[in-house]
């Protein structure tokens, strides 16, 4: 009744018109006009797909040459030393220069040196290089390209190394041919990830923060978990069987067969679940002081590492970042003070402060022994918080990560002059390597 219908049929006008859209608006020219919608949308996201978000793909290729001014070192054959390390460096510099200012740019991801080897003019070198191209391009077209570019640059750039043209030989390699390549070397993220979004530039954070962690990002970031309660602490994988935590995870529980450990972005679904075998906490772990706030974990059965599954490089004990150094802090933690643990994971770019600094009255008051690193900003907000314990604090040396901090304190999140506080991990190198053999 509050409608009056019957006052627009007395005028007839607009009924005339009603009923001339109506035939305008016949099924066959309401489905024409359907399609031609559907159409039109389908062809602009073919559009928008096509040129902005490019389908790359990653092409691995094995590289292997000889470098004919400079000797063979015996320490060269050791992974580890500081020889292979340094030489390996500049190798993969002077081949990331060599992409980066060629018509390649942007396509080159990165290069690993896997094995120097001695020759009787210089040295062998055996290489994995890392490639994005449309997934159209073939293997073989792009093993053109690269060489092309490597001869043009050997003929006209000014190289520290020579390499010897005759020598090189390049071969297309599957993902897993890959990994098992590099499978001897730790700290390597077998993604691109970190080239669609360069690590050094993203100002994520934990605390208050958005941004979550691609797959394959940080791939030693394990969760450990209490069966029936669910995430309680972060870990970091430093070999197939161990991880590497903070002590002060523990102090509710310390029975190993009541833990877990997933690994993976998220924490539901994991990528990967292993039980626990042994857990050995720190014999001087200090709960009032949390001093050597450090646990190993070992797993019940071995880590099949993949593109998602790492082990993270552990430092030297010598190695010494200076104060502002740029780090990463990732893990499932609150992003606010006393908030809920999160499913994906995240990532916080922080800063090294000095043990002087952190000491002083105003930060922590003398209460940062040599065991523990502090990093942060003296204005807070980019912090890790509760449930990112035990997580990593890893550093960017040349696209291999070491780690060196573990989650351990600090007075509640993201506060200014409260940075978080990390155990370590160079002070407690000797003590791992007893406990592991790593
Ligand atoms: C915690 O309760 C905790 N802001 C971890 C890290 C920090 C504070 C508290 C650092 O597990």
């Amino acid at each position: 009744m509050m409608y009056a219908p019957v006052e627009f049929s007395e005028v007839d006008y607009p009924r005339v018109k009603y009923q001339r859209r109506q035939q305008f608006w016949n099924p066959i020219r309401l489905a024409l006009f359907t399609l031609a919608i559907v159409a039109i949308i389908g062809i602009a996201i073919g559009i928008v797909t096509h040129f902005v978000v490019k389908d790359d793909k990653s092409f691995y290729y094995f590289a292997s040459f000889k470098i004919t001014n400079i000797k063979y070192k015996e320490k060269y054959g050791i992974r580890n030393s500081r020889e292979f390390t340094e030489r390996s460096h500049q190798i993969e510099r002077m081949i990331s220069r060599i992409f980066q200012h060629s018509s390649g740019k942007g396509r080159f991801i990165k290069s690993h040196v896997t094995k120097l080897s001695p020759d009787k003019n210089g040295v062998n070198v055996l290489m994995v290089l890392m490639f994005r191209y449309p997934s159209t391009d073939s293997a073989e077209r792009i093993k053109k390209k690269v060489e092309m570019i490597l001869y043009q640059s050997l003929k006209t750039k000014q190289l520290p190394l020579t390499i010897n043209k005759p020598s090189f030989t390049l071969t297309s390699i599957d993902s897993k041919k890959m990994r098992n390549l590099l499978n001897s070397r730790c700290g390597i993220r077998m993604t691109s990830s970190n080239m669609l979004l360069p690590a050094s530039s993203s100002t994520e954070r934990i605390v208050q923060g958005r941004e979550t962690a691609m797959e394959g990002e940080w791939p030693w970031q394990a969760s450990l978990q209490l069966i029936g309660s669910g995430h309680q602490c972060g870990a970091s994988l430093i070999s197939n069987t161990w991880l590497l935590t903070a002590a002060h995870c523990f102090r509710k529980n310390k029975d190993p067969r009541q833990w877990i450990a997933t690994f993976g972005t998220t924490i539901t679904p994991p990528a990967m679940k292993r039980s626990v075998e042994k857990i050995i906490l720190h014999e001087k772990y200090h709960k009032e002081t949390n001093e050597n706030d450090i646990a190993l974990v070992q797993l019940t059965t071995q880590i099949k590492f993949s593109n998602v599954v790492q082990r993270v490089c552990l430092p030297d004990s010598s190695i010494k970042l200076p104060p502002k150094t740029s780090v990463f802090v990732t893990g499932f933690g609150s992003v606010i003070d006393d908030g809920p643990i999160q499913n994906k994971l995240r990532q916080a770019r922080v800063e090294t402060i000095s043990t002087d600094v952190c000491n002083r009255t105003d930060v922590y008051d003398g209460l940062i022994t040599p065991g523990m690193l502090c990093a942060g900003f003296m204005d807070g907000k980019v912090d890790a918080c509760k449930g990112d314990s035990g997580g990593p604090l890893v550093y960017d040396n040349h696209d291999i990560w070491y780690l060196v901090g573990i989650v351990s304190w600090g007075q509640s999140c993201g506060l200014p002059k409260k940075p978080g506080v990390y155990t370590r991990v160079t002070q407690y190198r000797d003590w791992i390597a007893s406990k592991t053999g790593i």
